[in-house]
């Protein structure tokens, strides 16, 4: 008997060019699931607005974020990808979602704490009610899992509880979400501030891998990562945060465990471990650099790519959005 597969969804941001953290928390897992599960891969650009864009830089980000997700090996035969401003299902549900979600949960996000700090000029009610238009992003597809960084988890959470609380008082529309988080790089820290997490929007470029670093510039910035005085390859988050970091990165690229890792540099200095870390991330990335080399010489590709995944992301979405505007009576002829 044929049974049907779980269905997956996640999103990225199109804020910048992926970092090392974005890439091992979350979208380096997208096309490892994409045999086993249904899944569904957006652009979010709807979601980068809460943070002020240039316009044409936003739109060229937008198109770069798709050629990079399919550099790292998301196959559009097989999944489903699309930009988030393309399918307006999103933000229509968002707007019912919205109404079922309580003021104060959404005060409680730390990202909302976080980046109304960081933007403390521009805290619009965008960048307050942005959980519940994830929660549409995900809701919207009855998305079973949600595989993301540690940083998105909450979100996902609330998700659940927005979708919980919608069935309870509509009757089952939802399938209630689950966050599916990598055991290791589930949080790439800064390489210059460790106790921070890697942005994408860091103005510091130093603090930050991109995926189309150079290899001279990304041994320059692990070489400059900062670590501690100790000189001892050990795994220790609480008083060794850089040299842990370092070693899930490492970890991630190798494949090796942290025993394994302790062991190999043993007695050695930071220098060797660095050239190593270094090594490691540019023998990983050089495949997908060179894809997506290829790829951004093929705009009319990831249109294609694009125009054919919004059409489908459509047609699915048009099916819970009708039976979510039925549930509240909304009329409909
Ligand atoms: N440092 C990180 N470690 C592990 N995972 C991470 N993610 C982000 N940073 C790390 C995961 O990447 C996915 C896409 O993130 P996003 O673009 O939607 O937004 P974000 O979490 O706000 O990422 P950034 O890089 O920090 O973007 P900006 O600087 O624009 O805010 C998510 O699954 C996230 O968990």
């Amino acid at each position: 008997m044929e049974t049907q597969k779980k269905r997956v969804f996640s999103g990225i941001q199109p804020t910048g060019t992926f970092t090392l953290g974005n890439y091992i928390g979350a979208v380096r897992n997208w096309p490892l699931l994409q045999d086993e599960y249904d899944c569904i891969y957006c652009v979010v650009d709807q979601h980068a607005i809460t943070v002020k864009q240039t316009p044409a830089e936003l739109r060229k980000k937008t198109y770069e974020s798709a050629a990079m997700l399919l550099a790292t090996g998301i196959d559009p035969k097989k999944s489903m990808m699309f930009v988030q401003s393309h399918v307006p299902q999103h933000t229509q549900l968002s707007w019912v979602l919205s109404c079922n979600a309580q003021y104060g949960e959404l005060g409680r996000m730390t990202q909302f704490k976080d980046k109304s700090a960081k933007h403390a000029d521009n805290i619009n009610t965008g960048l307050f009610t942005y959980p519940v238009l994830m929660a549409a992003d995900i809701l919207l597809y009855n998305a079973d899992l949600v595989p993301v960084g540690a940083d998105q988890k909450q979100h996902v959470e609330l998700a659940r509880n927005i979708a919980q609380r919608f069935n309870n008082t509509y009757s089952e529309t939802f399938v209630l979400p689950e966050p599916f988080i990598p055991k290791i790089g589930a949080r790439v820290m800064s390489l210059q501030e460790p106790k921070k997490k890697m942005s994408k929007s860091d103005t510091n470029e130093k603090s930050f891998i991109v995926l189309t670093d150079t290899p001279d510039v990304i041994v320059k910035k692990i070489k400059s990562a900062v670590t501690d005085s100790e000189g001892v390859v050990k795994y220790d988050v609480e008083n060794k945060a850089g040299i842990s970091n370092l070693m899930g990165i490492y970890s991630v690229m190798t494949g090796k465990d942290f025993e394994e890792i302790e062991k190999e540099f043993e007695g050695q200095g930071y220098g060797v471990f660095k050239t190593a870390v270094a090594e490691s991330i540019i023998d990983t990335i050089k495949p997908i650099q060179d894809e997506y080399a290829r790829l951004l010489n093929d705009k009319a590709y990831i249109e294609d790519v694009l125009r054919e995944g919004a059409q489908k992301a459509q047609y699915q979405a048009n099916k819970i959005l009708s039976k979510v505007y039925r549930k509240v009576g909304f009329a409909q002829f």
